[in-house]
């Protein structure tokens, strides 16, 4: 007996995956189009790989000519905050390591009295390890559990995340959820918290009913979005998306989307924190996937600074997301968090980096240097 789908999903669900539904390898036309209009309008911004996209994707299918059905799997990453620091809807700005003040240095800030620890937020699927690898091990495993149940040799591709495949549209064809308003695939099981992953394959599976849904009227994610980046039509002006200027962009941030980016160091959740499917969320259960295993769920800014070779941060951060971004693309969004901070006791921190051997770094230092002292001037006793 060959393997079939009901079976292949009874094994991703041991192996642990949270989602499993097949689809056929057809064209997603339309999601195409979209995605080539896009680029064109320039939304991509510097994701220059998105440009080629026809080309990559052709060049891919041509490679896998064979290919019959994907099987998209779902990874609910969604893990709480222990220490309270940042609620799911929480606008923390810095944490106070104790409220008894203390003697003015670095650290504590004159102006409120008391210490204070300088941190940056971390969107939550960088938390943990790296699901590229962590997915990348179990999606293995799914092929060698589908393989030794099959009594052919079973030709496989698979893909998280860095592949030429619109994900989330061929999730929503193989009907783990829909696309919602923020772009992001909802899911009714675990809201906007599930990676997704793919196997491709030659195996001749049934495919699943696309899912249907929709947001109806809901509009938050584009009312709270800080930089307005989404728009009515449901697509994102990357440009002005906080989770693209501080991982993928690479060069100097726009100065009126500074003060919007608040406290984000490293990616944005602020759409997937307000949206009602959040509420749908469940606590992963990939210890991989959480803060305990990986970094943190915000980066303590004053070790940032410490880091002074682009080797020296490549290997603190090879086994988390926060390898996408490099040395000084990291240091430049701290400056922007320490200059949103209006702490003084990020001073002495953003004047020291105006000796940064990158001028990226230096330009930001100057600019948070601006900001502070713009901010506390501003503060009437
Ligand atoms: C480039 C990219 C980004 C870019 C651009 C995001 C974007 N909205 O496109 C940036 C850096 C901003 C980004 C941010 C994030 N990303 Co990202 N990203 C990708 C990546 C690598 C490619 C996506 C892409 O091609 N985008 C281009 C746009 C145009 O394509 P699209 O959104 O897929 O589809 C659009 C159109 O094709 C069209 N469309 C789609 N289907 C259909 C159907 C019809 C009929 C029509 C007419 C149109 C249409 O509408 C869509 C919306 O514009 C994917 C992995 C992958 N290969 O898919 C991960 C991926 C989408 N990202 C992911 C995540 C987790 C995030 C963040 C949450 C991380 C964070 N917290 O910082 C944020 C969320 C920000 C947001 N609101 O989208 C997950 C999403 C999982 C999920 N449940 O949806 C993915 C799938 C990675 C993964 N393997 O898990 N990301
Ligand atoms: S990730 Fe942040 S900046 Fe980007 S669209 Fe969502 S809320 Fe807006
Ligand atoms: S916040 Fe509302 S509009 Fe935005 S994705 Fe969620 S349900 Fe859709």
């Amino acid at each position: 007996m060959t393997i079939n789908a009901k079976r292949i999903k009874t094994l991703a669900q041991e192996i642990g995956f949270h989602a499993c539904g097949i689809t056929l390898p057809k064209p997603v036309y339309e999601a195409e189009v979209a995605l080539n209009k896009w680029v064109e309008q320039g939304k991509h911004g510097q994701m220059k790989y998105l440009e080629n996209y026809d080309a990559r994707k052709d060049q891919f299918w041509k490679n896998f000519r064979e290919a019959k059905s994907v099987i998209v799997l779902g990874v609910n990453y969604f893990s709480s905050n222990h220490d309270g620091t940042s609620s799911v809807t929480g606008q923390v700005f810095f944490r106070a390591a104790g409220t008894k003040p203390v003697p003015a240095r670095t650290g504590t800030d004159p102006i409120v009295g008391r210490r204070v620890r300088l941190s940056g937020r971390v969107a939550r699927y960088a938390w943990g390890r790296d699901y590229h690898k962590v997915i990348a091990r179990r999606l293995e495993e799914l092929k060698q559990r589908i393989q030794a149940e099959s009594e052919c040799e079973i030709y496989f591709d698979s893909a998280v995340d860095t592949k030429p495949l619109l994900e989330r549209t061929l999730a929503q064809r193989a009907g783990l959820g829909f696309i919602g308003k923020q772009t992001q695939l909802l899911s009714l099981q675990f809201g906007p918290w599930l990676f997704l992953a793919e196997l491709i394959t030659d195996l001749e599976l049934e495919p699943d009913m696309p899912f249907q849904g929709s947001c109806g009227t809901c509009r938050l994610c584009i009312d709270e979005c800080p930089t307005n980046a989404i728009e009515e039509t449901g697509h994102i002006d990357a440009r002005k998306c906080i989770a693209y200027l501080t991982i993928e962009h690479k060069t100097a941030i726009p100065v009126e989307l500074r003060p919007k980016i608040k406290n984000w160091v490293f990616g944005c959740d602020e759409c997937l924190n307000v949206c009602p499917y959040t509420a749908k969320q469940k606590e992963t259960d990939w210890g991989e996937l959480t803060a305990e295993s990986g970094f943190a769920r915000d980066l303590d800014l004053l070790k940032l600074f410490e880091i002074k070779s682009n080797r020296e941060y490549r290997s603190k951060f090879s086994h988390s997301p926060i390898s996408r971004a490099n040395r000084k693309q990291l240091l430049r969004n701290a400056c922007v968090v320490l200059g949103n901070s209006g702490s003084r006791a990020a001073l002495p921190i953003v004047e020291k980096a105006l000796d940064d051997s990158s001028l990226l770094v230096r330009e930001h230092a100057q600019w948070a240097i601006d900001e502070i002292r713009r901010k506390t001037a501003e503060v009437v006793f």
